[in-house]
This record gives C-alpha cells, structure tokens and sequence, in this order.
C-alpha cells in the first residue's frame, strides 16, 4: 500500500507499531527493550510464524543513524512483506517458520525525531554532552569492538563521536544487553544504513579477516549478483574496513564478537545523487534491493545453523 511508500514521523511509527501488534496478534509481539536518552521506548518487534518450532532467531535494527530516512522504511516494508506473504511466498514461510525476528525500527528515536523538526542532516542521538555544548553520540561507534580508536572521534562535537566510554549510551545498552541475553538463539545480526550501495561484514574495527570471511564473501557475492540481475543496480560488497572504511565501535563488529557469526551492515540506495535524501518514489525498490540480499543471506543460515 501506499503508507509503505512514504517516509514516516517517529509518532506515526509508534502509532504503527502498535497497530501491527493488534492486527496481528498471531504472529507479532512487541518487546520494549529500553529507552532513548530522551526516554522514548526503544520497541522491538518479534514476528514468527505459525508453526515455528524455533531454535534460531535474527535481528535487524534500523535507523541507528537519524537521517537515513530510507532504513526505518525498510524495517517496515520487511514486516508488512513478511505479514503479507507469509503462507504465500516459500522464501519468507521458511524464515518465519524456522527463526524468530527481531526488528528495531527505529534504534535512535531522538535523532530521527530531530531530523523532522530540526535538523535534516543529522546523524547521531540527542544526549546531553558533560562539558561540551555539543550534543549526541554516534550510536555506531560507541559499542565495545576497538572502542575509539582509528575512524572514530573523541570530540563531542564529532559526527563520529563515539561517548564516554563502550556502551555510555542508553539506546547501545538497550541493544546490547537484548542481544546478550539472546545470543544463543541468534544467528544472525543485520543493520540497516544508507546511503552507497553495499553489503558490508566484519571487520570494520580493524583490517582483520574473519574467520568465516570467505564464507561471508561468497554470500554478500551472490547477494549482490541477484541484485543487478533483478533491479539493476550495483552493490559493492565485502569486509566494511576495506570497503567503506575503518570504523570501529560498530554493532555489527560488537555482534559478530559476541557469537553472532553471520552479521551484517547493509547501505541501502542510492550511490549520492539524492544521499540521505532519497525520495520516497525510490522507497519500494530499494527496500526490495535489500530484502532479497536479507532472504538469501538467511536462507544460507538456515542450512548452516
Ligand atoms: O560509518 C558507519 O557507521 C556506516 N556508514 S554510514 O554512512 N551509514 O554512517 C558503516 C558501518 C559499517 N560498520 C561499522 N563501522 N562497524
Ligand atoms: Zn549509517
């Protein structure tokens, strides 16, 4: 529908998210996890299917940076997608039916709220900085995977600045103590960026291969190929710290050293032309970009967990 292909207020999100846990009380339960530096609720979705036997789940988080718009969008199009086709498309059954999912639409409430009323450009959340008239930390630098070294800032007034100290920040914590008290049962982490185009894994904290780099490879490979050959569009792909560049503090380097070995960060559209401006016209197909990259990826887990 057309609500999916619209940008949405952070009040419309929770006003969905609340809607979509009573339209479907079956397969939805909503998990408040914590809250922001702000205190609004951080709420997670979990859907499963119906005949889901589980042992595994997956996690996606979105919007960990304010201004990409299009990454809370896709959080919901994947719950309306997977709502709307589960029973009907074999791929998303099969997700459904073997894993719990959790998703974060929106993991920094504070700095999208601010991108709709203040700021369209900004990045980080909203805390109050000790001695700085600057505000807000870079959620993606303050988790605890070479804290603050190369790639990140210890100026508050930094986009990149990455806190006090590993998981200073409400919204890290939340995400990260979630994620250790489930770590069994999770096989698989994904955040959701823009802008550029790329399927990115561990390492970002350093140049260090992964264990499992070629298996991880291989994956984001095919995922990438079936992108172009159904939309078109290209999506480089590989270890985040030769690909993008060295960042460390991220969720994705966090989750894969807590026992998550299969994480990921995707950069949804576009390579720059609209930036973090993506218009809303360009939301169904790069969010379909990604959802295909996010059902191959699982599928694989699937068969190997
Ligand atoms: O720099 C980031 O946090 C991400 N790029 S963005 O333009 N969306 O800000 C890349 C994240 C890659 N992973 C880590 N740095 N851990
Ligand atoms: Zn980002």
């Amino acid at each position: 529908g057309v609500f999916y292909e619209r940008y949405h207020s952070l009040e419309d999100i929770y006003y969905w998210i609340n809607k979509t846990n009573q339209d479907h009380s079956d397969m939805v339960k909503v998990i408040l996890i914590g809250s922001s530096s702000e205190k609004r609720p951080l709420y997670v979705i979990k859907l499963s299917g119906r005949r889901n036997e589980v042992k595994r789940a997956m996690w996606i988080d979105c919007g960990i940076h304010a201004r990409e718009w299009i990454a809370p969008a896709f959080c919901m199009w994947f719950v309306k997608y997977a709502l709307a086709f589960y029973n009907r498309n074999s791929e998303i059954t099969e997700m459904l039916n073997k894993m719990d999912i959790y998703i974060l639409t929106v993991m920094n409430p504070d700095g999208y709220k601010y991108t709709w009323t203040t700021d369209r450009m900004w990045r980080k959340n909203r805390s109050v900085n000790k001695d700085s008239d600057c505000a807000g930390v870079d959620l993606n630098r303050n988790f605890d995977a070479n804290w603050c070294t190369k790639g990140a800032s210890d100026n508050p007034c930094d986009p990149t600045y990455c806190g006090q100290f590993p998981e200073s920040e409400p919204e890290t914590q939340a995400v990260a103590q979630f994620l250790r008290s489930h770590k069994d049962k999770i096989k698989l982490y994904l955040s959701i960026h823009s802008y550029s185009q790329m399927l990115l894994f561990p390492y970002s904290c350093s140049y260090d291969e992964v264990p499992n780099h070629n298996e991880l490879q291989e994956l984001v490979k095919e995922a990438s190929t079936k992108i172009r050959r159904y939309y078109g569009n290209n999506y480089k792909y590989g270890a985040a710290a030769k690909t993008i560049y060295l960042a460390p503090g991220g969720s994705d380097d966090w989750a894969y050293n807590l026992g998550i070995k299969y994480s990921f960060t995707f950069e949804l559209q576009d390579r720059g032309r609209y930036g973090f401006l993506l218009p809303p016209s360009f939301i169904p197909q790069a969010c379909n970009e990604a959802l295909l990259a996010a059902k191959i990826i699982a599928l694989h887990v699937i068969k190997k967990t």
